[in-house]
């Protein structure tokens, strides 16, 4: 995009894009659930159809003009339901995000307190499966499953005893750190022997859904939700899959119940995505996410750092940092963005450390893989990283809570000088400049 106009009409907000693109060509964004949209997404999401309120459905708004509008709702649905294989089901596109799905689904299928069954939060779930700190959380009754201690994957016998003993209305699958397949057939099996809704969050997966590189929700699946953003590479939305005897319910409760007017835009840019996902690039393109992760997963075991459940199968893996220190993903993550490689601290399976001060990092290989990148690529990244976790996963964070915030600060203030960060940054640029970043190069 060339921004001639912005440049021209608001010169500050053009260069805060201008030094943005230049972060992104500079740096590696590894954070997993981040991607690069097409220019072609990137021209249907600034268009003109951003002008238009069409509250309502296709066929029945409560504002006049919407013909075209209709026409580009309807493309979206069609093909979403063409690329997912999603027959039998109904498609609602007007979701502006990946929470507001999940609560809409609640609020369609649950009362207030009802029961819901997901995977405990530091073991992968997402803030919408059942923080305390959320709406779910507050308004919704959620029990958990966890993981297996040993193997620091989803045990299907023990979701099943826990499913029988608590009775949910919704078995809730997908998750938002879990590097491992998910067994949706079984998850579905459980669902409906126990009478409960099955719900997946593929959010982070769905692009390795849609390009054979991970086992389909459909047609086990009751209710399918899914942010457009992450591995299916489309604009920042999302859409709710859901049998059609759920359709009126979940409609509903999108729009009028927590929504107004739909993002046409975005849905027209959610349509261009889902094209592009149609293609046959598109599962050479996801079979390298998932090669390149294991590529990475592979690297950075073999410099001796702990993965949980030992690798990868998708395209995102966590590195436990509890071998040097707990808590210490805040040094970590810091060191790795000042030499530009972006990932995020998280939470590790029984984490003793709250969420701002956890023992691990997530990373994924989805927009590395958008840029070009391969295997090897990810080889001499994986060792980058390694060097950076050995030098700062062993610092250790102040027991007392009130230290922490002063810790990090005079960590960043000394660790910016060292010798390695120079070193590793000037790399990371080396590196990086030779891909170039779709919707910007
Ligand atoms: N924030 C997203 C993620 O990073 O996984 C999920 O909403």
């Amino acid at each position: 995009m060339t921004y001639e106009e912005l440049k021209k009409q608001d010169p500050e907000i053009y260069e805060i894009i201008q030094k943005e693109s230049q972060r992104q060509r500079l740096g590696l964004e590894m954070i997993p659930s981040e991607n690069y949209a097409s220019s072609a997404v990137l021209e249907a999401l600034g268009s003109i159809l951003t002008d238009k309120y069409a509250e309502g459905y296709p066929g029945k708004r409560y504002y006049g003009g919407n013909v075209h509008i209709d026409e580009v709702e309807r493309l979206a649905q069609k093909r979403a339901k063409a690329v997912f294989g999603a027959d039998g089901y109904h498609v609602n596109v007007q979701p502006l995000s990946g929470s507001p799905a999940n609560l809409a689904v609640y609020f369609a299928l649950l009362e207030r307190g009802d029961t819901i069954m997901s995977l405990k939060l530091d073991h992968g779930g997402h803030l919408t499966h059942g923080s305390p700190v959320n709406f779910s959380g507050k308004n919704y009754n959620f029990v958990y499953y966890p993981l297996d201690p040993k193997t620091e994957m989803l045990d299907y016998d023990v979701i099943e005893k826990l499913v029988i003993e608590h009775k949910p209305k919704i078995i809730l699958t997908g998750y938002t750190a879990y590097p491992r397949t998910i067994d949706f057939e079984r998850i579905a099996t459980i669902a409906s022997h126990a009478g409960a809704i099955s719900m997946a969050d593929v959010s982070h997966i769905s692009g390795l859904i849609v390009g054979g590189a991970h086992q389909s929700p459909f047609p086990a699946i009751d209710i399918v939700t899914t942010t457009t953003h992450k591995t299916l590479r489309g604009p920042r939305a999302a859409m709710i899959f859901c049998r059609e005897k759920y359709k009126e319910q979940i409609d509903k409760a999108v729009f009028p119940g927590m929504q107004g007017g739909p993002h046409e835009n975005t849905i027209a840019a959610v349509a261009v995505a889902l094209a592009e996902a149609g293609k046959s690039e598109f599962r050479d393109y996801v079979r390298q996410i998932v090669k390149n992760a294991q590529a990475l997963a592979e690297t950075l075991t073999a410099e001796g750092l702990k993965l949980v459940s030992g690798g990868t199968d998708n395209h995102l893996m966590l590195i436990d940092l509890r071998p040097f220190t707990a808590g210490s993903g805040v040094f970590v993550d810091k060191a790795l963005e000042e030499v530009g490689i972006s990932t995020n601290k998280t939470t590790v399976p029984n984490d003793p450390m709250p969420p701002y001060y956890p023992s691990g990092i997530r990373l994924g290989t989805p927009a590395l893989t958008s840029r070009g990148m391969k295997e090897k690529e990810m080889q001499e990244i994986g060792k980058m990283i390694a060097r950076i976790a050995k030098e700062f996963g062993p610092i250790e964070l102040p027991q007392e809570k009130e230290k922490r915030a002063a810790a990090l600060k005079e960590f960043t203030r000394q660790m910016t000088h060292t010798a390695i960060i120079k070193e590793i940054k000037a790399q990371v640029e080396e590196l990086a400049v030779r891909f170039p970043v779709p919707g910007i190069d």
